[in-house]
C-alpha cells in the first residue's frame, strides 16, 4: 500500500503513480475548491438577491489592480500546473540506461511481449520488482493504447512506428492491462494481466521452459536469412554502411538531414530505405515490407543493440 494520496484508495503499484496521483490530487483540490466557491456564491447571491428581497442593487466595479492581479494570478497557477504535468510526462519517456528492455506487439486483439532473453507472452507480462522495464511498443494493425492503472500508464500504441513508455513495479501482485483504444469489435476483450515477481523467482521464471534463442541471437539469425549481411558486412562487394553500434550514433544523411540513430530509425530504415539515405552512399537498399513480419524488426533491432553493448558503443 502506498501512503501517497489515491494510493490509499486504488492500488498505486509503480514508480510512476505517486507522482501522477500528485499531481491529479493537486488539479482535483484547486479545480474543487473552484468550483464549491463559485457554487457557494451563487446560491448566496441567488437567496440574498432573490425577487422581493429588499436590498441595494447597484453595481460594484473591481478596482483594475484587482482585476489584473486575479487574472495574473489564475495565469501563473495554470502554468505552473502545466510546468509540473509536462515534468512528470517527460519522466515516462526517459528510460534508465539499465532498464530491462520489453518488445510489445499489439494486435486485434491481443498483446504479444517479448524479453531480451527470447522468452515469449501473450497476454501476460512477467517483471521483477524493483527492476525498471522499457516498454517498445508496435502494432500490426489498429491503433491500440496499453494501459495499466494500478501503474498510471497508459500509450497508445500505433502502426508503423515505436512508442516507448518506463516503468518500475513496486508491488508484487497481479495488475489487470488493458487496451484503452477501441480497436475493433473485440476490443473490450483484449485484455491481459502484469504479474510482478521477486527477482529472484523472476530469473528462474524466464530460464524455465525450452531452450531459445536469445531476441539478438534471433535477430542474427533473421539478419543473414534476410540477406543484410551479404551488403552490410565488411567483406561485402556492396558499399553499404557497417551497422555495429549504430543505434545512438549521430548519421548523417544524403539530403543534409543527421539524426541519432533509434529504433524508429532502424524500422524505417528496413521498410521504407528511400526516406533516409545515409550520405556517401547509393540508395541500393530494397525494401522489406511484406517479408518481415514485426517481431523480426524488433529482432534485428535487438541485434544492431546487442553489437553496439558488444563494441562498447553507445547503447
Ligand atoms: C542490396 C544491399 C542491401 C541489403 C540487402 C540491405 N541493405 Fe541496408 N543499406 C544498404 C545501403 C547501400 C545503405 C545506405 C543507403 C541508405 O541509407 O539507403 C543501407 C542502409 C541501412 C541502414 C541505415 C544505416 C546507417 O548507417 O544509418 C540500416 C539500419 C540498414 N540498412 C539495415 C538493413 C537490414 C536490417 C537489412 C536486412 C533486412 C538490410 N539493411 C539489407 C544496402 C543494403
Ligand atoms: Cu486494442
Amino acid at each position: 500500500m502506498s501512503s501517497t494520496g489515491l494510493g490509499t484508495f486504488v492500488h498505486a503499484a509503480s514508480t510512476a503513480a505517486p507522482a501522477t496521483d500528485r499531481l491529479f490530487l493537486a488539479l482535483l483540490a484547486i479545480c474543487g475548491t473552484a468550483a464549491l466557491a463559485i457554487t457557494c456564491t451563487v446560491l448566496v447571491f441567488a437567496i440574498r438577491y432573490r425577487r422581493g428581497a429588499q436590498v441595494e442593487r447597484g453595481q460594484v466595479t473591481a478596482p483594475k489592480a484587482l482585476e489584473i492581479g486575479w487574472t495574473l494570478a489564475t495565469l501563473a497557477i495554470f502554468l505552473g500546473f502545466f510546468a509540473w504535468g509536462a515534468h512528470v510526462f517527460a519522466g515516462l519517456y526517459r528510460e534508465p540506461a539499465d532498464a530491462l528492455p520489453v518488445y510489445v506487439v499489439a494486435k486485434q486483439w491481443m498483446w504479444k511481449l517479448q524479453h531480451a532473453s527470447g522468452k515469449r507472452e501473450i497476454n501476460e507480462l512477467h517483471v521483477p520488482l524493483g527492476r525498471p522495464v522499457h516498454l517498445v511498443m508496435t502494432s500490426q494493425d489498429a491503433i491500440h493504447s496499453f494501459f495499466v492503472p494500478a501503474f498510471r500508464l497508459k500509450q497508445d500504441v500505433v502502426p508503423g512506428r515505436y512508442t516507448g513508455l518506463w516503468f518500475t513495479a513496486t508491488q508484487l501482485g497481479e495488475f489487470p492491462l488493458l487496451c484503452a483504444e477501441y480497436c475493433g469489435s473485440e476490443h473490450s476483450r483484449m485484455l491481459g494481466r502484469i504479474v510482478v515477481m521477486q527477482p529472484a523467482a523472476f530469473a528462474k521464471w524466464l530460464a524455465a521452459g525450452l531452450e531459445q534463442p536469445t531476441l539478438a541471437q534471433y535477430g542474427f539469425a533473421r539478419f543473414r536469412q534476410l540477406g543484410c549481411s551479404g551488403c552490410h558486412s565488411a567483406a561485402s562487394t556492396v558499399h553499404a554502411p557497417l551497422l555495429e553500434g549504430l543505434i545512438g550514433r549521430t548519421v548523417h544523411l544524403q539530403d543534409g538531414r543527421s539524426l541519432v540513430a533509434d529504433d524508429n530509425y532502424v524500422r524505417d530504415s528496413i521498410l521504407l530505405p528511400q526516406k533516409d539515405v545515409v550520405a556517401g552512399f547509393a540508395p541500393v537498399m530494397p525494401s522489406f515490407a511484406g517479408q518481415v513480419s514485426e517481431e523480426d524488426i524488433q529482432a534485428l533491432i535487438a541485434y544492431l543493440r546487442a553489437t553496439g553493448a558488444a563494441g562498447g558503443g553507445a547503447r
